[in-house]
């Protein structure tokens, strides 16, 4: 196997039984337009979603009258009266709202009469080319269906054909669940036209049309009451175009009618065949790039859930690549064009007119946790919707701070919906949060350090993390027994001390996330030459904030004081974020602060709900425990419906994750712990198979990125790297770190690299300061050895080692 980078094979899911429920349809989708298929052979359903259906309209949802009661809560804060504080806190804190609902388009029905006895049944989903499949016989015919959301043309594509001519007989109709009606236009177009619903005081404006039009090849066809009747075709191709009047959070003057008829027109004058082809290459584009072997045994054979319910006690390393290549096709599929809106807590899949959360954007977690795969599994572009929105949020967010704070620059707190609302919402024991502006903006940085792109620094990232780095220097407060500066009123994200309170100063995950904005926006000035006095003010404030501590437990500390309880098992694991997605605890710079969060990891223990458990796949692999990470892995591989008839965190056999319920995040989150596993960037060098399990003792990855821009193929066997190939896409040092020695391919030395770095990972190494001051040094960690080599690159040449 080692002749070659790394091979997949068996990038389906497929089954042998339709969809009994959502949970095991398969998810089609271009960024914009999804669908879930369930593959019934006498009733298809395909369920339909356009990203900006979402009940309400523009506006914000800032209330001022709570500007009074922020700095009471602190006061009683600051004097140890917590009850009281909290009390005050969840009692008056409210928004105008608590936000809007993402809702369903509605269900395109196809009905085939008279079907006969069913064998052979087969479906699936292709990630490999992002088409879904159905194929079965009945009555000595074989009958095929094909299904996807095209990238290239902007609508659904339905293929309906048959081993033999004229037997594509059925009808079509279409419902949904909202303000609608149903028209068939010149006897040939199903027109759902519907309007989205009011909610919490708010009129729904969002207007959507979804248009159905089969062409037909052979056969006849004809208009039942409001159904489509194709009778006896050779086969037959349906475009879906769905199409709203949202053209950005601000604005839905858009024509939703005109905008489907137009999309529908240029779609229908493609030829099926071409638009197919040019759907598969489009995506593959970005698909192609990463490979990833881990293994394959006989398992991998069997239907993907016969395969997820043996996977725990079983060998099936390939279904592990498997879902890890799902998380890049759900990215594609959920956050593809600039200009369309990021991947929400189920992507774009859902069939609820109220479903969970309201299907929006919660961002104590979830919403970062959808792009944590977007750099390192070589997606970049996929993150420009969300990119989008941080910049809209530093808009929407400067109300808020205005009018809530008093401050300037931009707030948001741990919630928006598609109208990029910036106030709290729920109770304050969760939405009272006023840092959810502090990490999303590290997602700003993230992007530079990964494509280098300076442009994208000076006008997109700079004035977003200056503007709330404004916002923190003026509301931070300085506490009575240190003297730190600290963010109050504020949680440690939706978790309680003292047996029930929520509200809090200097919650160690505010520290830290405050740590890493200002760090970045210092370092940005500093690339871009620019603000050095504003930059000398972060630095003084930085000095302030709170350190990092080390509680009573050995643990590293949650909140301000000594409060965790070792007993606690809560599914947020906040204060880790300083170890992952953070690079500030590190274990040859912070051992002490390592000891500590792994031991903070160790209390919490792991199964959980889906998404915690794939941020404990990073937080292990970052902890270099390979073995562990897998083990949440298995976990997550887990049918979330268990055999004691209750649901818990895991998987659905559509292997989409389950919290439960559905939702995206832990997809995403345990895709990005996998390529964690793999590859890790931080602290100034590039780790090569940090944390490897047992489990893939040989295998291959082509295509991960490292920060710096580096492209990473490593083919590996028992554990130890053999071939390495590194692609450096911006040029400027490269520095590896492995578990073994290697040597260049061509036999020459490995020269060390001299003087300033022109890489965007290693130029941040030239502000000479301690990222994070510790007093604590002495370590009981014993690190096993490894090798460190640092050379100089050229963009666009590779560089290849061998043992
Ligand atoms: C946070 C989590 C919940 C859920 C919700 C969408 O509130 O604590 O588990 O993921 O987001």
């Amino acid at each position: 196997m080692f002749g070659v980078w790394a091979q997949e094979t068996n990038m389906k899911l497929w089954y042998n039984n339709p969809a009994e429920n959502w949970n095991e349809a398969l998810p089609i989708g271009n960024g914009r337009l999804g669908a879930m298929v369930f593959g019934q052979p006498e009733r298809e359903q395909i369920q339909l979603n356009e990203e900006t259906v979402w009940s309400g309209g523009p506006g914000n949802n800032t209330n001022p009258d709570i500007k009074k009661l922020l700095p009471q809560i602190t006061n009683l804060l600051f004097q140890n009266k917590y009850m009281e504080a909290g009390t005050m806190a969840n009692e008056k804190v409210t928004s105008k709202t608590n936000g809007m609902k993402y809702q369903p388009v509605g269900n395109l029905w196809i009905n085939f009469p008279n079907q006969g006895e069913i064998s052979d049944y087969y479906r699936d989903l292709n990630i490999e080319d992002a088409v879904s499949s159905v194929e079965y016989k009945s009555d000595g015919v074989t009958y095929y269906r094909k299904f996807f959301s095209s990238f290239t043309d902007n609508v659904i594509i339905v293929r309906l054909t048959a081993d033999k001519p004229g037997k594509i007989s059925c009808s079509l109709g279409i419902d949904c669940q909202l303000r609608s009606s149903i028209t068939i236009d010149n006897n040939q177009i199903i027109n759902l036209s519907g309007i989205t619903d009011d909610h919490e005081g708010v009129l729904g404006r969002v207007r959507f049309h979804a248009l159905v039009k089969p062409v037909c090849e052979g056969g006849s066809f004809s208009v039942f009451q409001k159904q489509l009747i194709i009778d006896k075709a050779d086969a037959a191709t349906i475009y879906i175009s769905v199409a709203t009047n949202f053209n950005n959070y601000k604005d839905i003057s858009a024509d939703a009618f005109i905008r489907a008829d137009s999309i529908l027109k240029k779609a229908i004058a493609v030829d099926y065949r071409t638009a197919i082809k040019n759907h598969s290459f489009y995506y593959q584009k970005y698909f192609n790039r990463v490979k990833l072997d881990l293994g394959t045994t006989a398992a991998a054979k069997k239907p993907t859930d016969v395969r997820i319910n043996a996977f725990k006690r079983g060998n099936d390393p390939q279904l592990v690549s498997l879902y890890f290549q799902y998380g890049r096709y759900l990215l594609i599929s959920s956050s593809s064009y600039p200009g369309t809106q990021p991947a929400n807590l189920q992507g774009i899949w859902n069939d609820k007119v109220s479903p969970p959360w309201d299907s929006k954007y919660t961002t104590n977690i979830n919403l970062e946790m959808n792009y944590w795969p977007v750099e390192n599994t070589n997606l970049s572009e996929m993150s420009q919707p969300f990119l989008q929105m941080i910049e809209d949020l530093s808009y929407s967010g400067n109300e808020t701070a205005r009018e809530i704070y008093g401050a300037r620059g931009w707030v948001f707190h741990h919630n928006t919906d598609i109208w990029r609302i910036t106030g709290p919402v729920d109770h304050a024991c969760t939405g009272l949060w006023p840092t959810g502006g502090a990490w999303l903006s590290q997602q700003l940085w993230e992007h530079y350090l990964y494509t280098g792109d300076k442009a994208f620094l000076k006008d997109r990232a700079f004035p977003v993390m200056k503007k709330a780095s404004e916002f923190f220097m003026d509301i931070l407060q300085k506490e009575p027994e240190h003297g730190w500066l600290v963010v109050s009123p504020s949680i440690s994200p939706e978790h309680r001390y003292m047996d029930n309170i929520s509200t809090c100063a200097g919650a160690t995950m505010d520290n830290q996330l405050l740590f890493d904005l200002f760090s970045n926006t210092i370092r940005t000035a500093y690339i871009l030459k620019t603000d050095s006095s504003f930059a000398d003010s972060l630095k003084d404030i930085k000095k302030q904030l709170p350190p990092m501590q080390i509680g009573k437990y050995g643990q590293l500390q949650e909140w301000m004081k000594d409060r965790d309880n070792p007993e606690d098992h809560h599914r947020h694991v906040s204060h880790l974020y300083g170890l992952f997605p953070s690079n500030q605890i590190s274990p040859y710079r912070t051992p002490a602060l390592f000891n500590a969060a792994k031991q903070s990891l160790i209390y919490r223990g792991d199964a959980s709900t889906g998404w915690s458990m794939g941020w404990k796949v990073n937080l292990w692999a970052r902890l270099f425990e390979g073995n562990h990470a897998y083990g949440l892995i298995e976990d997550q591989l887990t049918p979330a419906e268990r055999s004691d008839g209750k649901v818990r965190g895991g998987i659905y056999y559509n292997m989409l994750d389950a919290c439960p319920p559905f939702q995206i995040d832990g997809n995403f989150g345990c895709t990005a712990g996998i390529a964690e596993m793999l590859v890790q960037s931080y602290d100034g060098f590039i780790f090569i198979l940090p944390s490897l399990p047992d489990r893939w003792s040989t295998g291959s990855v082509k295509g991960l990125l490292a920060r710096g821009g580096f492209e990473i193929n490593v083919q590996w066997r028992e554990g130890k790297p053999e071939k390495l190939t590194i692609f450096s896409k911006l040029g400027g040092n490269c520095r590896i770190r492995l578990r073994t020695s290697l040597k260049r391919a061509d036999g020459t030395q490995i020269k060390k690299s001299h003087g300033e770095n022109s890489n965007p990972f290693y130029q941040t190494n030239t502000i000479k300061e301690p990222l994070i001051p510790e007093k604590a040094s002495v370590s009981k960690l014993t690190l096993s050895k490894t090798y460190l080599y640092d050379f100089s690159t050229k963009a666009g040449h590779t560089y290849s080692f061998v043992k």
